[in-house]
């Protein structure tokens, strides 16, 4: 690539330390290979005095530069607009999204304040690279500056439908200001329909085709780019000490059960509750399952301070507590429900002790957690995927057993089915998938979208 790269996240990971997935893996594996600049919010609320106080660190080739908030922006952009707004419409949660509270100044307050900030340390030829909703009007407070470089943006999560976007009172400021980027990229074929049906049926414009789309007196380029992982440093960790053991000590204590497992953020858009409720129904339609299958969930905690996010906990926790009161025995609980983060380098363990992973999203812009699953297991005797269709990565998982997690019955049969799939089929379906995930990885990501970047005509305007 021709220019410096500058990444720019909410939250600035040191490519150094081993990541805790997605984002921070793909971006520190692209500045590490390049060296650039990772620009973003420091993680630190400073309770009283303005925003801004810079940091800077290095990390190999590496500048980390990072800023502080104020309690009132962390609350406004971060919790407020970001998470309560932004997150909940853009997974089709309008009954979520709380847009009264005043939240939308701040988000512009901080997008302006990070665009400020970041145009002190642009040289002419840095290619910059913007991540997810947080930070979606950057590039149009940074050409308001000056910026004439190249920017990217990158959205993480779904794009919705025009009408459910246009629930959002800021929805053609919100839209407009992508027509500042050079190139946005979608995770999925079903999102860049979303933009291109918006940007007809709201700004009244027509596709150029080629993937440009001219609205708002500017032009952009628009495409899928479903972000991957890391196949091979994802297959090495499952050969670690620590993932062997793992696998160990589930396999001595599940020889005789059929586990399954679930790995998510505990977050609304996860499908938790349904897919306990279609646990229960596996276990109450076919009796063959008890004293046998055993499910693992694994939720870390997220966003705490939000209340639809103590309302999912307590109602995950009342389900599980439910389900082992009224199937479990002396020696057999059905569900294990861990409340924590797991350590990256012990994921690959546990995925390949399980038989079937349950990866059931609600809505989910792509879901690593199906890649991983896919990465961790043994060709010769491989679990099984059962994949929600509403993620986006269902777009490219064809051969998972795809589900309608709303629907408890079906998906319940769908699990009896993965658990029951002979050897032949799981190792046909698993082959057809670990050759998805290997096109498709995470460089593949990182280089289609740089290089498309790059190709990108310069909008007039
Ligand atoms: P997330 O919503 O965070 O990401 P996901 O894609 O599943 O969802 O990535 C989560 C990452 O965190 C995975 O690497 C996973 O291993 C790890 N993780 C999750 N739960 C964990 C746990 N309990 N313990 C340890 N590690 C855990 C957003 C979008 C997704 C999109 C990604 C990347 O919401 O749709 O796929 O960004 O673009």
């Amino acid at each position: 690539m021709a220019g410096r790269l500058v990444v720019v996240s909410n939250r600035v990971g040191d490519p150094r330390k081993p990541a805790a997935g997605g984002l921070a893996v793909a971006v520190g594996e692209a500045l590490a290979a390049s060296g650039g600049l990772w620009f973003g919010w420091s993680g630190k609320v400073v309770e009283q005095g303005d925003s801004g106080a810079m940091h800077s660190q290095q990390s190999g080739k590496v500048t980390l530069a990072t800023l502080d908030l104020n309690a009132a922006d962390h609350e406004a952009y971060y919790e407020g607009y970001s998470n309560r707004v932004l997150w909940p419409v853009f997974h089709y949660r309008l009954d979520l999204a709380d847009f009264e509270a005043g939240f939308f100044e701040g988000y512009q307050r901080v997008n302006r304040l990070f665009a400020r900030k970041l145009m002190t340390l642009l040289r002419p030829n840095d290619v910059i690279w913007v991540h997810d909703y947080h930070l979606i009007p950057l590039a149009a407070e940074l050409r308001a500056a000056g910026c004439t470089q190249r920017i990217g943006f990158f959205l993480h999560i779904p794009l919705p439908p025009p009408l459910i976007l246009a629930a959002i009172p800021a929805h053609e400021w919100l839209m407009r200001s992508l027509f500042a980027y050079d190139l946005v990229g979608l995770q999925s074929e079903a999102d860049v329909e979303h933009f291109s049906r918006y940007v007809k049926s709201e700004a009244g414009a027509e596709p150029l085709g080629d993937d440009h789309y001219r609205a708002f007196d500017r032009q952009v380029r628009a495409r899928a780019f479903p972000i991957g992982i890391d196949v091979n440093e994802f297959a090495a960790l499952g050969e670690t000490a620590e993932s062997m053991e793992i696998r160990k000590t589930l396999h001595e204590q599940y020889a005789k059960r059929q586990l399954l497992i679930g790995v998510d953020r505990l977050d609304y858009s996860k499908g938790l509750p349904q897919r306990l409720r279609a646990f229960r129904r596996l276990l109450a339609n076919y009796p063959e399952n008890l004293k046998s299958a055993t499910l693992i969930q694994v939720a870390t905690p997220t966003r705490e301070g939000l209340n639809a996010y103590a309302d999912i906990r307590r109602e995950l926790e009342g389900l599980s507590g439910e389900i082992n009161g009224e199937f479990g025995e002396l020696d057999w609980m059905p569900v294990r429900y861990i409340h924590r983060t797991l350590a990256r380098r012990r994921l690959p363990g546990l995925y390949r002790a399980g038989r079937v992973a349950l990866v059931t999203p609600l809505r989910d812009g792509m879901n690593l957690v199906a890649k991983e699953f896919i990465a961790a297991q043994d060709p010769e005797d491989p679990g099984v995927l059962v994949l929600s269709r509403f993620a986006g990565s269902a777009e490219q998982l064809r051969e998972a057993l795809l589900v309608n997690p709303y629907d408890t019955g079906a998906t319940a049969e769908a699990v009896q089915r993965a658990l029951r799939m002979p050897l032949g089929e799981r190792r046909e379906r698993h082959q057809a998938l670990l050759t998805r995930i290997r096109e498709q990885d995470v460089h593949w990501w990182r280089i289609s979208f740089l290089r498309a970047l790059e190709e990108a005509e310069r909008a007039p305007g």
